[in-house]
């Protein structure tokens, strides 16, 4: 795999491809970065973004991890205090999830963002953006709830925090892919170049195979849940034997989790990826790529409830260090 197709590998986009294979040409000393409102608990789409920051760090790029408290507190979840404690869980997790610390700088983004310079840089975008423009921008990531000023001042200062931080690369899911638009087109009237960026896909809820698997809605995975946990959800899990024909199709909601989970989360992290099934149905089945896995699920080859018990297996191993971190907070 050469370094334009792992920092492209699961990716739903990226902004522009030209851009991006410049970078691949030369990764070294290149600065990627995703920024995340801090949540206590790390849950699967946390980890599907830290497994593209992983691919960047082995293609020989420096990671930068934006805790973004500010941002949190814009968009309402807590007091200062609560937020930034939960930000040093967040990044403890991270960490013991396998962003190794020496190549991962974690920034807060009240550092940066309270200086003189950046909130006058941000009352100039303020003035040359519409408030439908911002609301625009906002409307994948706002918590929910009448929009507040608050909430159009979060993109701008996100558009901003680009070029503050001195990134060559923006990583998001593709909730974020509005505000790193409004970020190619507002900082060019700074003086500052627009930063190519690269959207992850956001993946299905684990119950119905549909919407936005996230901690509020649907059922996910998080580092908080046990084994057992794990594996009740893995097997309760919507898998339709059949592949989507189309599964970026527009209209068409019919996904796999369970095969999600195995393409952006499992063959990422795993080398080969071990099936374990009696002799008498056939012995294990082992795999080297996602797609192959896919195929045999499809053809009848490899039975869901089989493909479930190894799914398990796999994101019990992904989730256990983060959740003896947590497990120590516990015992605090
Ligand atoms: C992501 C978030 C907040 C601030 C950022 C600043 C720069 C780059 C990325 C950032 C969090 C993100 C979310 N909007 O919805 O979690």
């Amino acid at each position: 795999m050469d370094a334009y197709e792992r920092i492209t590998r699961n990716a739903s986009e990226v902004i522009t491809e030209e851009e991006v294979r410049a970078l691949a040409a030369e990764p070294e000393g290149r600065r990627a970065y995703v920024g995340y409102e801090p949540s206590g608990v790390l849950h699967i789409g946390h980890m599907l973004t830290a497994n593209k920051l992983i691919d960047l760090q082995e293609a020989g790029f420096e990671i930068v991890v934006l805790l973004a408290d500010v941002h949190a507190y814009l968009n309402d979840k807590g007091t200062f205090e609560e937020i930034r404690e939960t930000a040093e869980r967040m990044k403890r997790q991270f960490v013991a999830y396998g962003l190794e610390e020496e190549n991962t700088e974690f920034v807060l983004g009240s550092e940066f963002q309270l200086d003189e310079d950046y909130v006058l840089d941000l009352h100039q975008i303020e003035l040359s953006t519409t408030l439908n423009r911002a609301q625009r921008a906002m409307a994948e990531i706002q918590g929910g709830g009448a929009a507040k000023v608050s909430h159009v001042v979060y993109p701008l200062m996100q558009a901003l925090d680009v070029e503050y931080l001195d990134l060559d690369l923006a990583v998001g899911g593709m909730d974020q892919r509005k505000v790193h638009v409004l970020h190619r087109e507002v900082v060019p009237d700074l003086g500052y170049e627009a930063r190519p960026c690269l959207h992850t896909p956001i993946i299905a809820n684990l119950d119905d195979g549909v919407g936005k698997m996230s901690s509020s809605t649907g059922v996910t995975i998080s580092m908080e849940d046990s084994t057992e946990a794990i594996e009740e959800k893995v097997n309760a899990a919507y898998c339709p034997p059949t592949r989507d024909p189309d599964p970026d199709g527009e209209g068409n909601e019919r996904r796999n989790p369970v095969l999600e989970i195995f393409q952006y989360h499992v063959f990422p992290r795993f080398e080969t990826v071990v099936v374990e099934r009696p002799e008498q149905y056939g012995g294990d089945l082992e795999y080297d790529e996602y797609e192959a896995l896919a195929a045999d699920l499809e053809s009848g080859e490899l039975h869901p409830a089989d493909a479930k018990g190894a799914l398990a297996r796999y994101l019990d191993e992904l989730v256990a260090p983060g959740r003896a971190v947590l497990a120590e907070y516990d015992g605090e």
